[in-house]
């Protein structure tokens, strides 16, 4: 139960973000905030993308939106079936664990209100995602971390599972044998998750979650629970995603850097090859090692974009009714 302060936190915070003239939230899609951008084809609403092939998960998420025309359940629904698939060893259940053998996540969700839900480092917890929306609507934080996370989830009443899965851990104690750190460029298609979905008002959100980096130092917290870093979604204009090497996403607030890109007129694709070229620049290091970042977006019309360091990346989109998987981009490094 909330106590009596912290409901009045809570209150506090919500009256800012609902009752401060948030232009955000706008709910006429041909309303777009952006510089000389094309009007919105009603067509294009609503739609979802996401990092990867991660088909189960856009499917889902694109049915939830259907059926309760919320894009904030949807991008949930979604990411929960990553973070439930033990195969899929970045995300959630079966992730790959760090250098001591915990499996430590991290998620985030924002939704077309500017409201913001985070949680980092947490353990023994099945579905962050969710963990991260109830940070969003019931407290008056943004990131709850470690074991406050882990703490707050059971109190909420999220069960407590063991994530290392028996695959996960072989996988581990192989890599013990040499202990080489190598972060995995494109590792097996089928990665980090981040989505995006508009509604048929135009109303946007998003979710990132993760297990991070395989064999990461116990304790590291990577861009992907990180607000304007892994995700970032401003409902005036568009949201963006990340997933790669998290610190250079983290370096260069890959996500909100995309939106404000949109905000000046570029195109979500534009913004996207724009972000990455600022990683490219920014950090020549990416030029001699193969290290990748894609990032994918969209904007207020429905309008989609996506680009990778590294030829290799894919999304899925589901728009128009179609699913469908954009497979090896170019990679925006010549
Ligand atoms: C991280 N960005 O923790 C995540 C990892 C990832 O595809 O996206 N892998 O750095």
């Amino acid at each position: 139960m909330p106590t009596r302060r912290r409901f009045f936190t809570q209150a506090f915070i919500s009256s800012l973000v609902i009752g401060g003239g948030l232009s955000g939230c706008s709910t006429d899609p041909g309303s777009v905030g952006n510089k000389g951008r094309k009007k919105a084809d009603p067509a294009d609403l609503p739609a979802v993308i996401a990092t990867w092939k991660t088909e189960a998960a856009v499917t889902k998420a694109a049915e939830t939106l259907q059926q309760t025309g919320s894009a904030l359940d949807a991008v949930e629904a979604g990411a929960r079936v990553e973070e439930a698939d033990p195969k899929n060893m970045t995300v959630g259940y079966g992730g790959l664990p760090d250098r001591d053998g915990f499996v430590t996540l991290d998620a985030c969700i924002m939704d077309h209100q500017g409201r913001a839900g985070s949680v980092t480092f947490l353990q023994d917890i099945k579905h962050p995602v969710s963990v991260a929306r109830k940070v969003m609507e019931t407290t008056p934080h943004v990131i709850l971390s470690g074991d406050g996370a882990l703490q707050f989830a059971l109190e909420n009443g999220f069960e407590r599972i063991n994530l290392l899965t028996p695959e996960a851990e072989a996988a581990w104690k192989k890599w013990l044998e040499t202990e080489q750190y190598k972060p995995v460029v494109n590792i097996e298609r089928h990665d980090t998750i981040g989505l995006l979905a508009i509604d048929k008002n135009g109303n946007i959100s998003g979710a990132c979650t993760t297990s991070g980096m395989a064999y990461k130092m116990h304790g590291r917290v990577g861009d992907s629970p990180i607000i304007g870093a892994g995700l970032f979604v401003d409902n005036e204009v568009g949201g963006a995603v990340g997933t790669g090497l998290g610190e250079l996403v983290l370096k260069t607030l890959g996500s909100f850097l995309i939106v404000e890109f949109m905000r000046q007129g570029k195109s979500p694709q534009e913004a996207c090859e724009a972000a990455i070229q600022r990683i490219i620049d920014k950090y020549p290091e990416v030029r001699k090692e193969e290290i990748q970042v894609g990032f994918v977006a969209i904007d207020k019309t429905g309008a989609t974009g996506a680009a990778a360091i590294l030829p290799g990346f894919q999304y899925t989109l589901h728009q128009r009714g179609k699913l469908t998987t954009a497979d090896n981009l170019p990679g925006v490094m010549k």
